[in-house]
């Protein structure tokens, strides 16, 4: 709290992990905190399992993410910005269950994920304005809709119409009933061409449940994608797949199946870029941001 009555300030730390955004609430964070639509908002609460180094809830600025990959990644270099987090592997604990997240010599992180599966395939719904479109039903953290054939263009350039078609998708999705498992929300629609670095196998446009575009390459979406490759016989375990987001920043991940589940694991870096305060001053009608009616 700071001195000034009726005025206080919260801690955070902004990184970002292959260009998406992530804001670590390090101090002073109120239950429910504001969100922002490009930045996705991390929590830091203390674990309930206390063989967990930290509990996190992730949030955008519509609700919040059952679990983020980048963010995940994005919290371990904060925590090792703060030297609250050695080298090693520590259990991070989130809405959707534990993620081991490991801090590599490289710098690198990497996030042995929830399981992931492939709810439903060959899922079609009508899109206005764009006709049928199929794709599969896939949880990796959180609800996916992937769809390989679309027809646009994976380019920054063309974010805005990609925006638009996935947004469509999403509204469909909902028009037509289609959820995950017990009625899971499908919030993020992921679409796949291929990829403009040699290195890498993939390439994807990822919209999250806000609108805004993932600026990565989405540690839950690599996810959900590795389940349905692994599920289809396209990715052997312990494979690497390289995927490229739309920015050209690329995760790796691998599968492994543990006791019949699809355990994926992502690696990535992310750079922390500013440690800042935030000032609440009561006598400031916005100062929790502005809500729509
Ligand atoms: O990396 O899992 C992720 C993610 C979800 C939403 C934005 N990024």
């Amino acid at each position: 709290m700071n001195e000034r009555a009726g005025v206080r300030s919260l801690r955070v730390i902004d990184s970002h992990t292959g260009g998406e955004p992530t804001r670590v609430i390090v101090e002073g964070g109120p239950d429910l905190p504001r969100g922002s639509d490009p930045v996705v908002g991390a929590l830091l609460c203390p674990p309930s399992d206390p063989s967990c180094t930290a509990g996190v809830i992730f949030f955008n600025n519509v609700g919040y993410l059952g679990m983020c990959g980048h963010g995940t990644i994005g919290l371990v270099a904060t925590l090792s910005y703060l030297d609250r987090l050695a080298p090693g592997p520590h259990r991070i604990e989130t809405p959707v269950g534990v993620v081991t997240a490991e801090l590599h010599p490289s710098g690198e992180i990497s996030v042995a994920n929830v399981p992931s599966y492939r709810h439903r395939r060959d899922v079609t719904v009508e899109v206005p304005g764009f006709g049928r479109v199929t794709g599969d039903v896939a949880w990796g953290g959180n609800w996916f809709f992937l769809v390989n054939d679309h027809g646009q263009e994976l380019r920054l350039s063309c974010v805005e119409p990609l925006t638009r078609f996935a947004w469509c998708i999403r509204q469909a999705l909902a028009r037509e009933g289609v959820t995950g498992r017990d009625n899971g929300e499908i919030d993020h629609v992921e679409l796949f061409g291929p990829p403009e670095s040699a290195d890498a196998d993939s390439r994807n446009f990822v919209l999250c449940p806000g609108r805004a575009y993932d600026r990565s390459p989405c540690g839950t979406g690599t996810s959900a994608k590795m389940a349905c490759l692994y599920e289809d016989g396209k990715l052997a375990e312990g494979r690497i797949w390289r995927q490229e987001g739309i920015v050209g920043s690329i995760f790796e991940g691998w599968v492994q199946r543990i006791g019949g589940l699809i355990y994926p694991t992502i690696r990535g870096t992310a750079f922390v870029n500013s440690d800042a305060a935030f000032i609440l001053d009561e006598r400031d009608p916005f100062c929790w941001g502005i809500r729509s009616s």
